[in-house]
């Protein structure tokens, strides 16, 4: 059993869904027991029955839920720096995707990685996110599309949990691009379909991811993978709408899916969709800044409306090579103008429901204490800063 104890002498920013904002709480006291948020409210009123445990002031620190990194790719084998190059000599995305770069040459390196490798190349990506604060960090698979990989590099996010204080959440990926001799359909129906039924016998798969765009698989193709993860019982999510309109928040929010991912290209039909569905829209800003896009998502439709906002890095080898959850804040804050606010409830409160997760993601009576500790003041410094990182200390799992 955990020790339990208080935290005190802080500024809490509970991201309780009852207040605006923050929900800051200030002259807060957090009592942290048997690994939960026992209590939480100013210090003052501290209930008797908690007033033995020891303290831990903290001198006036801010203190929120640990960050959620809802959406990453960080198992995979090498990187695209090469591309990079290319790309500032004029190529786009799109074109050294379609002349066999992009997605597919991270496949090639993903397939000749043993486990060892992946996993080795991993934990420095899991170590940068935790020195920021981050508890949780969704993986996505998608570098494989091959059974053998596919279950490879979710076995390794799975096992990262082992070498590392962290709560990982697999998504299958495998309809993320059409691998090489083959085409899309046959794809879907004879390699993805059939390993995410294998990867769900194993107990790897949290939800079920795809790419929709004109590079990748179009709405009918995602919806058969959709159907089979429905059959399976597993929640779904989508790269929507990141590059082109396609339709494909329109179909995640007909499968209830947990987010719809990217959506630059969004309409505000599809943002009063994404709000019926109850649907998360997570805002990927290293992507659309790597990619020099231009058309930014539909924030104040998506604020309209009333659909949940959630921003994550997309750490990924080709369009996010971002290991900086801080910095996507910064950057959702400048790029597509989210408050400080928004941004926060964006790696913490709405983070967690991109996920499905109802366990973290607040400072409230019964959550994971999953706690991040920070040497500022004001919660706005979070999203103000670039490229610092003022953690003090994170508590995951009540264990400082
Ligand atoms: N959208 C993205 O931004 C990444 N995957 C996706 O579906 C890109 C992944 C890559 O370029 O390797
Ligand atoms: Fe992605």
């Amino acid at each position: 059993m955990l020790a339990p104890f208080v935290l005190t002498g802080i500024t809490a920013a509970s991201l309780s869904p009852q207040t605006e904002g923050y929900g800051l709480v200030p002259d807060a006291a957090i009592v942290v027991e048997n690994g939960l948020i026992a209590w939480i409210g100013t210090q003052a009123t501290l209930p008797a029955a908690f007033a033995a445990l020891p303290k831990q002031d903290q001198n006036g620190r801010l203190v929120t839920p640990a960050l959620i990194d809802c959406h990453t790719h960080i198992v995979h084998g090498s990187n695209r720096a090469r591309e990079f190059e290319m790309r500032l000599n004029g190529a786009s995305y799109e074109e050294i995707a379609r002349a066999g770069g992009g997605i597919v040459s991270t496949v090639a390196a993903t397939r000749s990685a043993s486990e060892a490798e992946l996993l080795q190349s991993a934990l420095p990506r899991i170590d940068a996110l935790i020195a920021q604060g981050v508890g949780t960090v969704e993986i996505k698979s998608g570098y494989g599309l091959d059974s053998e990989t596919e279950l490879k590099m979710l076995r390794v996010a799975r096992a990262l949990e082992q070498h590392r204080p962290i709560r990982v959440v697999t998504s299958f990926l495998g309809a993320h691009a059409v691998p090489a001799g083959t085409d899309a359909d046959s794809y879907i129906n004879d390699i993805c379909i059939p390993t995410l039924t294998a990867a769900h016998a194993e107990g790897f798969v949290d939800a079920v991811d795809g790419f929709c765009e004109g590079i990748a698989f179009d709405t009918a193709q995602i919806a058969r993978v959709f159907d089979a993860a429905q059959a399976l019982g597993l929640p779904v999510k989508l790269h929507a709408e990141q590059l082109s309109h396609l339709g494909g928040t329109a179909l995640a929010a007909k499968y209830n899916a947990l987010s719809a991912d990217h959506v630059e290209y969004a309409t505000e039909t599809d943002a009063k969709a994404l709000a019926a569905s109850g649907t998360i829209a997570v805002l990927l800003p290293g992507a659309f800044y790597t990619i020099h896009e231009t058309q930014a998502p539909p924030v104040q439709a998506f604020r309209d409306h009333g659909v949940p906002m959630a921003v994550g890095t997309d750490w990924n080898p080709g369009s996010s090579p971002l290991g900086s959850l801080l910095l996507a804040m910064n950057m959702a804050c400048t790029l597509f103008r989210l408050t400080p606010a928004e941004a926060l409830a964006g790696t913490t409160r709405n983070a967690a429901r991109a996920l499905g997760l109802t366990d973290c993601g607040v400072i409230a009576p019964g959550m994971r204490a999953d706690l991040a500790i920070w040497n500022v003041q004001d919660p706005a410094e979070l999203s103000y800063g670039i490229g610092i990182t003022p953690l003090h200390k994170r508590i995951f799992g009540g264990v400082t």
